[in-house]
């Protein structure tokens, strides 16, 4: 197994202090997350919090492999280094003087209802709230990587984040890094984010910049981002090679597939499960996404009945999830069963059930909702 540690990063950088994680949940616990870990800090939204066409930053789930590293606005830089023709260390202010672009994009981690696997598999137990939407502000990726100049014959971009620890099979700490082909990296539509709905990004979720590729498992939107370099092979960082690879076993043998776009699904956002509602009509809403194309029809049954199409309101976003609504009709009392399912532009339908993988990715479970009706 290879170790990517090789990060040329600044002294600064590698020896950030990090954010008290006593202190961390308790501001999780109080926006209402639900805290599935806690060293790191890892808590989802619950569902019924999420809606709208971005989500408050506050309520955006957090997903963390490390403590959280607290960067010095003035002694960090985005370094660009490896194979280009211009080396650049930029200041945040430098980067912020760079043509800006603002854009909704969902971040839904790769392992987002986790716990639904049967048999169970290990890892963070998500629910179906590691998901969120925001409008993040920045340098477009291909911008920068254009003014450092690709050489030929380059093949990755390596991210690497200020955060690091320790992780099983290594020696030593390592950075969390990942990469993304030279080809993806330039037409993924990636951002340098250093605004998250608005304002600076806070510390949890990558100040002073973090890396925000758009239909990809959030995996990829590296956070504290603090360099990046541009190599000719392939990278084999831990979070590259060892985990965020699905693991199948088909027929007999084991077949890996890195993680990459997000699968297409739709959850309810109202009624939650276990809500008491009046009989007869009922309005439900939800929002669906994919990482391949936009939404294209999201359809709901009752009670296992046939698929009936919702209704997608507002405009279709590039990269952010799609709001859906539906009136159920003459619905008796008692307690009724509601599923949502989605299908995107490009084709692809959500499954009954998910392919079980060793580590649990991928997981676009149908969401189903158990009310009351009096
Ligand atoms: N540097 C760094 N970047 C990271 C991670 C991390 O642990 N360290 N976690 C990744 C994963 S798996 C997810 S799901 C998202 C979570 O982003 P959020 O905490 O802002 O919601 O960040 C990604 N970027
Ligand atoms: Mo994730």
């Amino acid at each position: 197994m290879t170790i990517g540690n090789l990060a040329p990063m600044t002294w600064d950088n590698r020896m950030a202090p990090v954010a008290d994680l006593e202190q961390e949940r308790l501001v999780a616990a109080q926006a209402g997350l639900v805290v599935n870990g806690a060293e790191p800090l890892n808590c989802e939204t619950p569902v019924g919090m999420l809606g709208g066409r971005v989500a408050p930053t506050a309520q955006f789930y957090r997903r963390n492999h490390f403590p959280i590293p607290v960067l010095d606005e003035a002694t960090w830089r985005l370094d660009v280094s490896g194979m280009v023709h211009r080396p650049l260390s930029l200041s945040l202010h430098e980067l912020t003087m760079l043509p800006a672009e603002t854009m909704a994009v969902t971040l839904e981690c790769a392992g987002n209802s986790r716990r639904m696997f049967r048999p169970l598999v290990p890892g963070e137990q998500w629910g179906f709230g590691a998901v969120g939407t925001a409008e993040w502000t920045g340098v477009l990726l291909a911008d920068v990587l254009r003014r450092a100049g690709i050489q030929r014959g380059a093949r990755e971009v390596i991210f690497g984040g200020a955060d690091r620890g320790t992780v099983d099979g290594a020696p030593h700490p390592i950075h969390f890094e990942r990469s993304l082909s030279v080809a993806d990296a330039a037409e993924s539509g990636a951002l340098l984010a250093y605004a998250m709905n608005g304002q600076p990004l806070p510390a949890r979720h990558g100040y002073p910049l973090r890396l925000v590729v758009p239909g990809w498992y959030a995996v990829a939107s590296v956070k504290w981002l603090s360099d990046i370099r541009v190599a000719e092979e392939p990278f084999g960082g831990f979070f590259q090679t060892e985990r965020y690879v699905y693991e199948w076993h088909r027929g007999g043998t084991e077949v890996r597939e890195p993680v990459r776009l997000q699968e297409v699904r739709a959850l309810f956002t109202r009624p939650v499960s276990g809500q008491e509602m009046a009989s007869g009509g009922l309005i439900v809403r939800g929002v669906a996404w994919s990482g391949a194309a936009p939404i294209g029809r999201v359809e709901v049954s009752v009670d296992s009945g046939t698929w009936q199409k919702a209704r997608l309101v507002g405009v279709p976003a590039a990269h952010g999830w799609q709001q859906w609504e539906f009136l159920a009709s003459g619905l008796q009392p008692g307690e009724a069963s509601i599923r949502a399912r989605a299908t995107d532009l490009a084709g692809r339908i959500q499954p009954e059930r998910p392919e079980w993988n060793r580590r649990g990715y991928g997981g676009n479970f149908i969401h189903e909702v158990l009310v009351r009706l009096q």
